[in-house]
């Protein structure tokens, strides 16, 4: 009997309908008649009355009516579902409305009378894309956006179809904004041929709400405009930028602004000139104010010279508090060094409080396995959303600092570096499109539970409604038991299964080279820059490991507002995910669990080989409940993972047990790799 249903299991999953992944969360579904009723007309109308017939589950031959009228308490882009459709007070916010509608019936939630009000004024997508078609840290071939060779900026109708399928999918999500190319930008950019191409993108981004920007290279009036100088405070700069701003306004009437990495990494910035962040960012800002625009000016600066990297943002910025102009925003990443698997959130947020400041999400997993490991960011996002600043008091989270809740900015922001390329599944991963979504959602709702997220995506992206069914989606306790929920607990487990495999414990940046893939806590090239190697950052020795952050090492426990200072400084009180984080302690410090420091390092690691293990057996279980297309796929990922997380655990024990000269505790599974293997592979992606 057992074999029986196993073998028609077996083949229902070869009959589930072959999926490439190329449409995302939004996969046809049999649809019921609907009667779309709607006094106005325009371009963005038009595609929510047929997202409306495409994909209406709701009772056969119902009438929705969308309106569109000025309501004081539908803010923005915001809208009011009612039990007969959806009232916003632009266009836009009605189709975010049909949207709405239709994942609530796509998900089973039911449809009630309720405002639905963006936390965020503007959504972005981040895309790193070179001129070339190349992305940094693009994991999922090459841009959508641009192109190399003869013809490359020539608009073909393929472009025009995959821009459309871009602009439906982000604007499905709650997505409004898209910086179209690398923050380590190409003067290029601006040049009156590669705005041919950005109008042309804006043209079919703006029917879905979506403004476009731009990255732009800080000594482009150097570089393309035949200037002497870029300093910000020459007159013929200002009116280079100013023309060149009325340039880009005269052919994209709804530019969205700048997006800007200067005095970074080796980018050119008002410090080349003596000029402060605040000199440069004001100069741009004027020249975009009368059309509206904004600039996204990024705090990602460190030095090579400073001890402490995790500082130096706060060091520069916090003095420059209150000399931003109002349509500024300050870009800060989540955590104080860089998209680490875990951080603790920046001390910029909440800190500057007279001045607009905007989350930096990564939805790209430079430093989380890429587009190779399975890892649901939601749960690292939330974290770091709902963190408590103090700030204002108890409750001033990151998100509550960053939406305008407690502070009174002009404009509010958030931004995710995009993980999308030309791969038929946008993502690589099929369940790296989970994080796309995942973000768009917390930029809409920045209180959504991960929980709630994975749930909706689940569902929307794997379920296959039975031909002909009507009314809201119906999961059966069938699917539900034996698909969603195990799939969901895998997906809200994955982060931390991940920290426990690569950085436990507070652990951070040990990975080898520029890669950012594989581990290298030994990783020091001589003449590289400290900074750039993992031993400035775990700081391994005989006596113990971690980053002395308290104040008797670099004390930027000092940067995060009390309680949390001593909080973190207090060995009883700093939360064990950030202990050598913020410490350097002995091998043999007692946990409260009471192992020792090495011992529980070990058990980490071992633990994150077990879950990624485990999450091959939830993943084989599941075949029945997937096509073989994406079954395949993400199984052979899965595969990869387990070795790679093998890997990491046996390079970072091999490695720091030349310090600890302790066992391995013997009940843990053993190593399998030779350590002087693993450097001389220095792991790169498979
Ligand atoms: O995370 C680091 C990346 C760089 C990136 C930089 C940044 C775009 O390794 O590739 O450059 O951050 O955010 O500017």
């Amino acid at each position: 009997m057992k074999v029986l249903l196993c073998t028609f299991l077996l083949i229902q999953s070869v009959f589930l309908q072959a999926e490439d992944g190329h449409n995302l969360w939004l996969r046809a579904k049999s649809s019921s008649p609907v009667n779309v009723i709607c006094s106005k007309k325009s371009a963005t109308i038009d595609i929510a009355r047929q997202e409306l017939q495409q994909g209406w589950l709701g009772k056969a031959e119902a009438s929705v009516v969308l309106t569109v009228k000025p309501d004081k308490t539908i803010k923005g882009d915001g809208f009011k579902l009612t039990l007969n459709g959806v009232q916003a007070n632009n266009d836009l916010g009605i189709l975010y409305g049909v949207y709405e509608l239709l994942r609530r019936q796509h998900t089973g939630e039911p449809v009630k009378e309720m405002i639905c009000n963006p936390s965020y004024e503007a959504r972005v997508l981040d895309h790193w894309d070179n001129p070339d078609g190349s992305i940094e840290r693009g994991y999922a071939g090459r841009s959508i956006f641009w192109r190399k060779g003869e013809n490359s900026l020539v608009v073909t109708d393929n472009d025009k179809i995959l821009w459309k399928e871009y602009a439906r999918a982000n604007s499905s999500v709650g997505i409004n904004g898209a910086v179209l190319n690398n923050v380590n930008a190409s003067p290029l950019m601006l040049s009156k041929e590669y705005l041919g191409r950005v109008k042309a993108i804006a043209e079919i981004l703006r029917q879905y709400g979506i403004k476009t920007y731009l990255s732009i290279k800080f000594s482009s009036p150097s570089l393309i405009g035949g200037l002497k100088t870029s300093d910000p405070l020459s007159p013929e700069v200002i009116k280079w930028w100013k023309d060149k701003v009325q340039e880009i306004y005269s052919m994209i009437p709804d530019f969205g602004g700048f997006l800007v990495k200067a005095s970074s990494e080796g980018q050119p910035g008002p410090q080349d000139y003596g000029r402060t962040h605040a000199d440069g960012a004001n100069m741009m800002a004027d020249a975009l104010k009368p059309f509206g625009g904004i600039v996204m000016w990024r705090a990602f600066v460190y030095s090579p010279d400073d001890p402490d990297r995790a500082k130096q943002a706060y060091a520069e910025f916090m003095p420059l508090d209150g000399q931003f102009r109002d349509n500024v925003i300050i870009q800060v990443k989540n955590g104080p060094v860089d998209f680490q698997p875990r951080e603790p959130f920046s001390p910029l947020f909440g800190a500057m409080k007279k001045t607009s400041v905007m989350p930096e999400l990564q939805i790209t997993q430079e430093y989380l396995g890429q587009s190779i490991h399975l890892v649901f960011l939601g749960a690292m996002w939330e974290e770091c959303l709902k963190s408590d600043t103090y700030q204002d008091g108890p409750g001033s989270t990151v998100a509550r600092c960053t939406d305008g809740s407690i502070y009174a900015q002009k404009h509010t922001a958030i931004a995710g570096v995009s993980n999308i390329g030309l791969d038929t599944n946008w993502c690589g991963h099929p369940f790296a499109q989970a994080n796309w979504y995942a973000f768009g959602r917390l930029a809409w709702d920045n209180k959504l539970t991960s929980e709630q997220i994975a749930d909706e995506w689940i569902k929307l992206t794997f379920y296959e409604s039975p031909s002909g069914n009507t009314g809201s989606a119906d999961f059966s306790a069938d699917w539900t038991g034996n698909f969603l929920n195990p799939v969901k607990k895998m997906m809200l487990e994955s982060r931390e299964a991940t920290v426990n495999y690569m950085m436990p414990l507070g652990l951070h940046h040990i990975f080898a080279g520029d890669h950012h893939y594989g581990p290298g806590p030994w990783y020091a090239p001589k003449g590289l820059r400290s900074d750039w190697t993992p031993p400035y950052y775990h700081k391994a020795d005989t006596i113990g490991i971690g980053f002395d952050r308290t104040s008797t090492g670099s004390n930027a426990v000092s940067q995060y507002h009390e309680p949390l200072n001593s909080q973190f400084s207090d060995l009883k009180t700093c939360p064990e995910i950030y202990l050598l984080w913020f410490h350097h302690l002995p091998w043999d410090y007692k946990l409260q669990n009471g192992r020792t420091l090495w011992d529980e390092i070990c058990y980490h690691y071992d633990t994150g080989v077990k879950q990624v293990r485990e999450f091959q057996k939830v993943w084989d279980k599941v075949q029945p409940y997937v096509d073989q297309e994406r079954f395949a796929l993400v199984q052979r990922k899965l595969r990869s993972q387990s070795k790679n997380a093998q890997v990491w655990k046996d390079a970072c024990l091999l490695y720091f047990q030349k310090f600890s000269r302790k066992p391995i505790p013997y009940e843990l599974e053993r190593p399998v790799n030779d350590l002087n293997d693993l450097i001389k592979n220095d792991m790169r992606r498979p």
